[in-house]
């Protein structure tokens, strides 16, 4: 397929998210317009908002960045959230697009859809196999649920709606609560935070063993960028990076990047979740995409936005 973005008209959904804001920079650099929305133009859980604003802006072409997301604490706290927001605002901007005659349709999932105890690394055939992981099912059933409405309406429609499925991602306008947010910025967070304060340790959740894929928010957009203008089939397609990283091992690097020398505490009453997460990527890669982002170096990036950025982040987290 060859879908050039040149001339055409892109809404993305949750432009001020990390993922949402890196995938506009990045199409900066392609010659198409880029439209977005905030919350007091279109509330992206309300079908009648959504419908509205489609019908009016016709855009060429949607991506649906937009999500509600969290850390592991907040996917298990927050289970009737997690399943309701994300179906809903899923379900509007699928349904909104195919009202609107849109045709090209962009929907963004997460690793967390595959079984648990799914073969590593996880190919895009082990969807439905076996049990979800328990602390964020909730969120996994809605984007499985976004992943069958592109397949549905592809189906009945013709629609070429498509599905990307990244790994944990992190990247500048990410979230720092700490009770809400991924382990990246958490951690990144409270070292900081422990190096301003000289404490002698640093807080780590779970037990350091469980194995995460980490990829940077510019590479998936990169990846998006070159999928959108390429990719058109029904089954979805993995975006990971290739290789996985223990969470001690995340911790001592974050360590490293922040310049903090004390001692890691693990908090074993803090859940571990699933015990690994990689996703097999060689689909995408046979397509002739790869990540550029080392870990490390991304690492490094981010907290020199995070010193920029969010200058009060290390009083309120003491
Ligand atoms: O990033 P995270 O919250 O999400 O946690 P998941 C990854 C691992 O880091 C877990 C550990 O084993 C955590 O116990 N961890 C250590 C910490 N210290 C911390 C900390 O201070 N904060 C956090 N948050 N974790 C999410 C799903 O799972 O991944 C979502 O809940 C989504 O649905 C997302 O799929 C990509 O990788 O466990």
């Amino acid at each position: 397929m060859d879908y050039p973005l040149a001339g055409k008209r892109v809404f993305v959904s949750g432009h001020r998210g990390m993922v949402g804001s890196a995938i506009v920079r990045r199409l900066e650099r392609e010659d198409c317009e880029i439209l977005t929305a905030g919350r007091s133009e279109v509330d992206l859980i309300r079908q009648s908002e959504v419908e509205a604003y489609l019908a009016r802006t016709r855009p060429d072409c949607v991506i649906i960045a937009a999500a509600k997301v969290g850390g592991i604490m907040a996917n298990s706290s927050y289970p009737a959230d997690f399943l309701y927001q994300n179906m809903m605002i899923e379900a509007n901007l699928v349904h909104g697009a195919h009202l609107a005659d849109v045709n090209r349709l962009m929907f963004l999932g997460s690793s967390c859809i595959y079984p648990k105890f799914a073969e590593q690394p996880i190919v895009e055939e082990s969807l439905l196999t076996g049990p979800l992981e328990p602390t964020n099912e909730w969120y996994a059933i809605a984007k499985i649920a976004g992943i069958k409405l592109c397949q549905a309406y592809r189906k009945q429609f013709g629609r070429s709606y498509i599905s990307a499925m990244p790994t944990n991602l992190y990247g500048p306008n990410d979230n720092f609560d700490l009770t809400s947010s991924h382990v990246i910025p958490a951690l990144m967070r409270k070292v900081h935070a422990a190096k301003v304060s000289g404490a002698p340790s640093v807080e780590v959740w779970g037990t350091g063993t469980p194995l995460r894929e980490f990829m940077h928010v510019d590479d998936l957009a990169d990846a998006l960028a070159f999928l959108l203008a390429r990719y058109d089939e029904a089954e979805h397609i993995n975006v990971g990076y290739g290789s996985d990283t223990p969470i001690r091992e995340l911790a001592e690097t974050i360590m490293d990047v922040v310049g903090y020398e004390g001692e890691i505490a693990f908090d074993t009453s803090k859940p571990d979740g699933t015990p690994r997460k990689i996703m097999d990527s060689g689909k995408l890669h046979a397509l002739g995409w790869t990540p550029r982002i080392d870990l490390k170096a991304g690492l490094a990036q981010v907290y020199e936005w995070y010193l920029a950025n969010q200058p009060d982040a290390d009083v309120a987290a003491q």
